[in-house]
């Protein structure tokens, strides 16, 4: 017995047990519309008129991210920035650019090594940590640089909702209340800062996969090399054994979350009677004296130089 499209009755192309619910390819694509769509409104991530930015890796959700917002009649520039981590940074800013290059889109690129002088790979010798935590940084940094640079109201990025669901899971089995009251798919603008948005926590990794496929999105199909190690793999492991035995968990976990526990967080310690000040550096607003992105830089370029 073949599947059928719960709109349209038409043979189904994907089941999606969270939903209860079977798609045909273009009932799909609307579903993965309407998500979207969903989210943006619920948040008020993206206003009429507003400047946005993309951050884009090459990957499944971030490129899926982008065709969805043009779909939705929010053209956005994309950012893509080179980590420098071998192989894998090259293809992937090839899938980027080819992407960007057949709908005439905008990218910026900047690259960590032409740019500022160090990799990620750098990075993580220098500081002897899992590079993770120094690419995360340098990408936020970069980020908000070029949005504010480029007079852009509002970044998006691809996260979607099983990497929310995982970050949450880390968050809420170590109960750390500042990360947890700063996890939100829309966190406001504040002097210094764009606004940043995910418009995809309502999607899970299967359907933006799924949807690249159906849609002939090219991306780049490599994990991360220096991804090992990375505690949320486990996490969504975990999430995913959680999911197959009820369907609809990881949904229930996030949703719950964002609408039960985070309302009664507050914005997080940091928000509250910290002074930030310009980076005497690069003019970011930091607490400290040199900002992080900057100190980072400072302990990497000796190794590159060695
Ligand atoms: S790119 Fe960077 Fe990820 Fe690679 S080094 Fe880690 S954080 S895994 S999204
Ligand atoms: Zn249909
Ligand atoms: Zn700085």
């Amino acid at each position: 017995m073949g599947m059928k499209c719960r709109v349209c009755r038409e043979p189904a192309v994907i089941d999606l047990k969270r939903h209860n619910a079977n798609f045909c390819h273009p009932h799909f694509v609307a579903h993965c519309e309407e998500q979207v769509r969903r989210a943006i409104r619920h948040f008020a991530m993206i206003r009429p008129g507003e400047k946005v930015l993309v951050a884009v890796s090459g990957g499944k959700d971030s490129l899926a991210l982008w065709d969805l917002l043009t779909r939705l009649g929010y053209p956005a520039d994309g950012l893509y920035i080179g980590l420098g981590i071998d192989d894998y940074s090259d293809e992937s800013l090839d899938h980027v650019r080819r992407f960007a290059g057949a709908r005439g889109l905008t990218l910026h690129v900047v690259d960590l090594a032409t740019d500022h002088g160090f990799t990620i790979p750098d990075a993580a010798a220098a500081t002897r940590r899992a590079p993770c935590g120094a690419c995360g940084l340098s990408k936020r940094h970069i980020f908000n640089q070029v949005a504010l640079d480029g007079g852009y109201d509002v970044v998006c990025t691809g996260h979607n909702l099983d990497d929310e669901a995982a970050v949450l899971l880390g968050n809420v089995l170590h109960w750390d209340l500042d990360y947890l009251a700063r996890q939100h798919p829309a966190l406001p603008a504040a002097p210094g800062f764009a606004r940043k948005v995910k418009p995809l926590y309502r999607l899970g990794e299967r359907e933006m996969a799924a949807y690249c496929v159906l849609e002939r999105i090219d991306y780049q199909v490599e994990e991360c090399p220096m991804a090992a190690g990375n505690r949320h793999i486990g996490y969504k492991e975990t999430l995913n054994d959680l999911e197959a035995r009820s369907p609809g968990s990881k949904a229930a976990f996030l949703f719950g979350f964002l609408e039960k526990a985070h309302p009664v967080l507050g914005r997080g310690e940091t928000d509250d009677g910290v002074v930030l000040h310009p980076c005497p550096s690069c003019g970011a607003p930091t607490p400290g004296e040199v900002c992080a992105f900057c100190r980072l830089r400072a302990r990497a370029i000796p190794v590159t130089a060695s």
